[in-house]
């Protein structure tokens, strides 16, 4: 089996193998053969089977699937040139220049990465996103500026839930599409986390991940705190050829004269001071969906009279409105809006893509699209999205209410499992009405991720003890808060325009003192030559920097993930509706394992448990009977 997965390898394939190709990939010695993947993947199987996929709240067993059919394309033709390319021509500053002479306005697809953050929890496996890369990559090569396929929420939540490894996707999305560019969403100092980290782990994290593909670094503070952006615009500036794309995000309503601390002004002061902090690209991220048509007329307009770089316009479509806010912007000269295709959009997703390329037709700035062939990637989605309904939004139609709590929409889609883990769910509106109530005791503060998640427990908190904000001024000094809570007033998050409410923070805190540096400055750097060693001899010594780098930002969740691969294997290779939902009796998958190897595998069925309580579940892999114990829970 060794043999013959080194003969597959690709570098052995491409010729480039030398002698000390052995020595330079240790991960192939300690790779299980795929007889013990096998059965590791049959144990997970089993388990699954028996006692359910953990994550999956609820089983609909009425539910049918159809194969989703990937639009047609040639595996041999090449790739035709597309973004990617223009980037590594120009350079990043002239690549730069090059979007802001371009007249047709641009699209970034966010199908990979904030579609299904914002509808589906952020369960989207790579599985289902590999398969139909490459003929999106054939296809769509002319028609897309970039793709939106990494960081945010995904990075968390591949470990976490689909036990899968973030890097293994980028990499399988960049081998599959290698013209387009891809671009992530990058927390600034809180890098792909909750929490500030060590400037110099922040580094290493950037340089990978170019390194790993990305070109378009999208950067943002969750309280637009230019501060703790710096070191992120840095280091993809000098370090990198990648594009350092700086959020302004964008709250309130600058239509709203009564709204007097996010202003015009206040956007325009944002935006000069990101280009001054070198920014290649000013993206507008609206990350609620609150940029109203007329606002964002009056925004992109003045922008365009403020800074000299291409204006990327990012929003959510939680009022289903936003459509028509991309046509005023576009009018205003914005030169790239986000959007997702049709099947993945809408709601608390992007705006709706191929709707928006369809009504952009004949207008002076239309981007030709092949609109049919959009359309048939849809069709492929639609069909996806249904192996995912446990993990859907329960929202049914657009909501103006969005203007009132201001969730945004990456959050929306999170907030009522989190209530009903909470056992709070008959209260959601309750909660809603509290998030609202919790921004404005925190001062009014720009609500995205990290600080958005603690305005969030805070309105659980204030639900599960049907706390007013009465309440909150009059007895807060008698509660205990979530930690959350107190690490935003102590500074943990960093500086919000004007500083928070001093009553508040000592409501809070009571007599511990708030700071005003970058929280960062408080954390030890990581010693990466020993700690790595440390990571290595514990986790394994063939594991990169890449698994050290995700084990230094979710040290629990890894070692969690480490102990299901331990156990399970390659799990990331099963179909998905055999990863959530386990098999039915005589149904029958194959599993393509890395380097052409592939199992067939058939669930016969299981005997009734023993006096322990265990089961025998019967499968056949590769025509041979094999049986796994697994105790009954249920
Ligand atoms: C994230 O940080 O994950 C977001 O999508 C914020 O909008
Ligand atoms: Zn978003």
């Amino acid at each position: 089996g060794f043999l013959l997965n080194l003969l597959r390898d690709q570098t052995f394939q491409q010729g480039l193998a030398t002698v000390n190709f052995i020595q330079d990939h240790p991960e192939l010695m300690a790779m299980p053969n795929w007889r013990d993947r096998g059965t590791k993947l049959l144990r997970y199987l089993a388990e699954v089977i028996v006692n359910d996929n953990p994550d999956v709240k609820y089983k609909d067993e009425s539910k049918i699937f159809i194969d989703p059919v990937v639009p047609a394309y040639d595996p041999k033709a090449p790739v035709p040139d597309g973004t990617r390319q223009k980037l590594q021509q120009l350079g990043a500053e002239g690549f730069a220049q090059w979007l802001k002479e371009q007249n047709a306005v641009q699209y970034t697809d966010t199908t990979f990465r904030d579609a299904h953050q914002s509808l589906l929890a952020t369960r989207m496996r790579t599985y289902d996103m590999e398969k139909v890369a490459r003929s999106f990559a054939l296809r769509h090569s002319d028609d897309v500026f970039s793709m939106e396929v990494w960081g945010g929420a995904t990075f968390d939540v591949s470990m976490r839930f689909l036990k899968e490894c973030p890097w293994k996707r980028l990499q399988f999305l960049r081998e599959a599409i290698p013209n387009i560019c891809f671009q992530m969403l990058l927390r600034g100092s809180n890098a792909v986390g909750y929490t500030a980290y060590p400037d110099n782990l922040i580094i290493k994290f950037i340089e990978e991940a170019a390194e790993a593909g990305i070109d378009i670094f999208r950067i943002f503070d969750s309280l637009n705190w230019v501060e703790a952006m710096k070191v992120s615009i840095k280091t993809v500036r000098e370090r990198t050829d990648s594009i350092a794309e700086a959020c302004l995000c964008y709250t309130g309503d600058i239509t709203d004269p009564t709204r007097t601390k996010y202003t015009l002004q206040y956007y325009l002061d944002l935006a000069k001071q990101l280009e001054d902090q070198g920014a290649h690209i000013i993206a507008i991220k609206d990350m609620a969906g609150l940029l109203k048509p007329l606002a964002a007329e009056e925004l992109i307009g003045a922008l365009k009279d403020t800074v000299h770089t291409p204006i990327h316009l990012h929003t959510h479509d939680t009022a289903s409105i936003q459509a028509s806010t991309y046509m005023t912007a576009v009018e205003a000269g914005v030169d790239v809006i986000d959007v997702a295709i049709s099947s993945m959009s809408g709601l608390t997703s992007q705006p709706n893509f191929n709707a928006v390329a369809a009504a952009m037709k004949g207008h002076e700035r239309e981007h030709p699209i092949n609109l049919h062939s959009l359309n048939e990637f849809s069709a492929y989605w639609e069909a996806v999205r249904r192996y995912y309904y446990p993990f859907e939004t329960e929202l049914r139609s657009g909501t103006a209410e969005v203007y009132e709590h201001e969730i945004p929409g990456g959050q929306y889609s999170n907030l009522r499992p989190q209530a009903r883990a909470l056992g709070l769910e008959e209260k959601f509106e309750t909660i809603k009405k509290n998030y609202r109530v919790a921004n404005d005791l925190f001062g009014d503060i720009v609500k995205v991720t990290p600080s958005s998640k603690v305005v969030g427990d805070m309105a659980m908190f204030m639900t599960s003890n049907n706390l007013t904000r009465e309440d909150i001024l009059q007895k807060g000094h008698t509660l205990s808060f979530p930690d959350s809570v107190k690490a935003l007033m102590r500074g943990d998050l960093g500086q919000t325009p004007g500083g928070f409410p001093k009553d508040i923070q000592k409501i809070v805190l009571k007599d511990e003192q708030p700071y005003t540096e970058r929280p960062n400055a408080h954390l030890e750097p990581v010693d990466f030559d020993t700690e790595y060693a440390e990571f290595k001899s514990r986790f394994g010594e063939y594991l990169d920097m890449r698994n050290f780098l995700s084990y230094k930002l979710y040290p629990k969740v890894y070692e969690e993930y480490r102990e299901h691969y331990d156990n399970y294997a390659l799990v990331r290779a099963l179909p998905t509706p055999a990863f959530f939902f386990g098999l039915k009796p005589n149904e029958e998958i194959i599993v393509a394992l890395d380097a052409g190897k592939s199992l067939l595998i058939k669930y016969i069925n299981m005997s009734e448990p023993d006096a322990q309580g265990v089961r025998l579940v019967f499968f056949q892999l590769n025509g041979q009977t094999r049986s796994v114990p697994v105790r009954d829970r249920k």
